[in-house]
This record gives structure tokens, sequence and C-alpha cells, in this order.
């Protein structure tokens, strides 16, 4: 993990981090705590040990974790799938470990699939990142059905879809608004009032797609932009890169782009290269992939967002044998984001 590791993020430990803004060595690592639903609903703070409770005795057998993520063809959910092994491998006497992902961004039906097989082999906890934040309920209440803990890490599921089903899961993940905000906030900075931009959103079944595209518009209002087009690429580079070319076509004066993850800035950057504007357009993105490191680096790209994606992973196993082991966590359970610039990346 470049930047920071895990091993700050457990040994700051999150309920300590909970406040706005909080500056952590040279970095700031931010909060949104008073938008967190966890604190209106009056949700205790789930603290990160790093220690798992050990069942074997309880259960007569390790227990079996199965994390369930989105495309594997994006570095975001590789790292994500390193380190949740990683941590697996150092607590192997604790419990039975696999990961399944998908094809790419629209393979949904693996989502579901991989659930219904964790059921079907009885494992004990499933850790996910749904696809789909209303579609995914279903099968997740099938899950929760048969007695297994289910930790919803990443992506929120819908609030209204969980009352029909007459579930309420906790999420354990970032605020998704604030960075895209944070990142826009660095664009509107750097573009100066009046500057044409776009947006290029995620996949607008998923929670934090909106939310990310709700975080460009804050900073477009605040910044005084002007906001040409926003469109979606549904989290893909490929996809980016074509709307992007589009993009360039219809509105020659683009002068800056917000990209919801790293994958579709990395098609963007693409797009630009192409025409031959690279330099010329800013860009941001989300995740601090390892591939747009480079490019911040050297100013092709000007800001992305760390959201620590394994230390999430990582998190939601703790959560998910605590809860095997009889604690409870509900409401919105914050994970750390940092913005990153030329300034703190780190390339390795
Ligand atoms: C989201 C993640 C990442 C990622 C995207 C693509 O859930 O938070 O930003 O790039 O999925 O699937």
């Amino acid at each position: 993990m470049v930047g920071i590791t895990r091993s700050r993020w457990l040994a700051t430990g999150l309920s300590t981090l909970m406040v706005a803004g909080l500056v952590v060595g040279s970095s700031a690592v931010t909060f949104a705590q008073d938008e967190s639903p966890a604190a209106a609903e009056e949700c205790p703070k789930a603290e990160v040990t790093g220690v798992i409770p050990d069942l074997t005795e309880q259960l007569g057998r390790k227990p079996k974790v199965g994390l369930v993520m989105k495309s594997l063809a994006n570095q975001f959910f590789q790292q994500m799938d390193d380190g949740a092994k990683a941590f697996a491998a150092e607590n192997e006497d604790l419990f039975e470990f696999q990961t399944v992902g998908m094809k790419d961004e629209r393979d949904f039906a693996a989502q579901v699939e991989a659930v219904e097989n964790y059921i079907t082999q009885g494992f004990d906890v499933i850790v996910i990142a749904p696809a789909d934040s209303k579609a995914m309920v279903e099968p997740i209440k099938k899950a929760l059905d048969a007695g297994i803990k289910v930790i919803n890490i990443d992506v929120a599921l819908d609030p209204g879809a969980m009352a029909d089903a007459g579930i309420d899961l906790a999420f354990f993940g970032p605020d998704n608004r604030l960075g895209a905000k944070m990142a826009g906030d660095a664009l509107a900075a750097s573009l100066g009032e009046g500057a044409n931009v776009v947006i290029l959103e995620g996949n607008p079944e998923a929670d934090n797609g909106n939310q990310r595209r709700m975080g460009f518009e804050d900073a477009v209002a605040e910044g005084g932009l002007n906001l040409l087009d926003s469109r979606t690429a549904n989290w893909e580079t490929e996809q980016a890169n074509q709307l992007m070319t589009t993009f360039l076509t219809q509105y020659p004066d683009i002068q800056g782009v917000m990209a919801a993850n790293d994958s579709m800035a990395l098609g963007v950057v693409a797009a630009l290269d192409a025409e031959g504007k690279t330099g010329e357009i800013e860009v941001v993105g989300f995740d601090n992939i390892p591939a747009v490191r480079p490019l911040i680096a050297d100013g092709t790209m000007l800001a992305t967002i760390e959201q620590f994606g394994s230390e999430m992973a990582v998190f939601g196993i703790e959560m998910g044998l605590r809860e095997l082991a009889g604690e409870e966590f509900c409401g919105w359970q914050l994970t750390p984001i940092e913005l990153i610039t030329a300034e703190n990346v780190v390339v390795e």
C-alpha cells in the first residue's frame, strides 16, 4: 500500500479520527462526522483492532469468510484482493478465506452467483462491495436468512430497498460525496472561477457513483465552475475514453475533467493524449490506483482520492468475525479518505 499503511490506519484507530479534517502527520485525512447516519442513530463507532476472535472452539471448525468484490480488471479491487489475502494469511489459524470478483464493471450476475455459492457452501461471513445498491439487497437477504453475517463495505446498500426487504445493515465505507468534493475543489482552485468542466460519472446503480457525482456538483457550485456536461462511463476505462473523445469534439473549450474513479481518469488521459491535449486539460480522479500515481507525479493528472480499499476489506473481515462472536454494528461506520496530489503522491 502506497502512502499510508494498514498499520497507520490501525494505530490511529478509526474512532479517534472521527473528526472533520483531522490532520495525521503531514497529510489530511478527512471525515464528515456530522453527516454520518451512524452519528444520527447514535450507533457506537466500531473500533478497528486488527485482532480476530478465535471462534474455532465455539464452531467446532474454523469460520469461513468470503469477500465479494466488483471488477478485478480494476486495480482498486486487485489491491483490495491482495490486502485481504495477506491479512487472511497472517491469521490462517483463525479463519478460512476466499475471494470472488467480477470480470468487468457490468458483470453483475457474478456477484449474485458468488453470494449464492457462499450460502450453499455454508460460509459464516460474507464481506461485500455491492455493484448495485438496490439489486444486491435480495441475494444479501437470502444470506442473512441462512444465518450468515453480511458486512457491507465500499458501496452502501439503498436504505429504501433494505427497508422493503426488512433488513438493516451497517455500512463500512467512506464519505464518497466529500471525497469527490475534495478532488473537485482541487480542480476549482487550480482552474479558477468560470472554468469549463465535465463530469464522468460512475455506475448510477451504485450509491457511491451518485454520491461522487453530487460531490463534484458541490465543488462546481462552490468554485463557480461552468459545468458543460455530466454523463456516465460506468466506471470503465474504455467507455471513458470514448466519452471523453466525444466531449472533446462537442466542447472544444473544456478546461477540466472530474472522473468518479481512476479507471475512467485513465481513459480520459488516453483520449487527451490521442488529441495532443495532454497537460492542457486538468484531470482529477478517485482511488489512487498505482497506474495514476506517476501521472499525478508528472502533472498529467492533478489529483485523486485515496480511500484505503485493502484496509476497508480487512476492517470488514474483522467486523464480520466479531459479529459472529456476538457483537452488533449499525449505522454508517465511516472509513478514511485522503486527497492525493503531486505534493504527497508516492510512486513505487
Ligand atoms: C467502487 C470503488 C472504486 C472503484 C469502483 C469501480 O465501488 O469505490 O472507486 O473504482 O467501485 O467498480
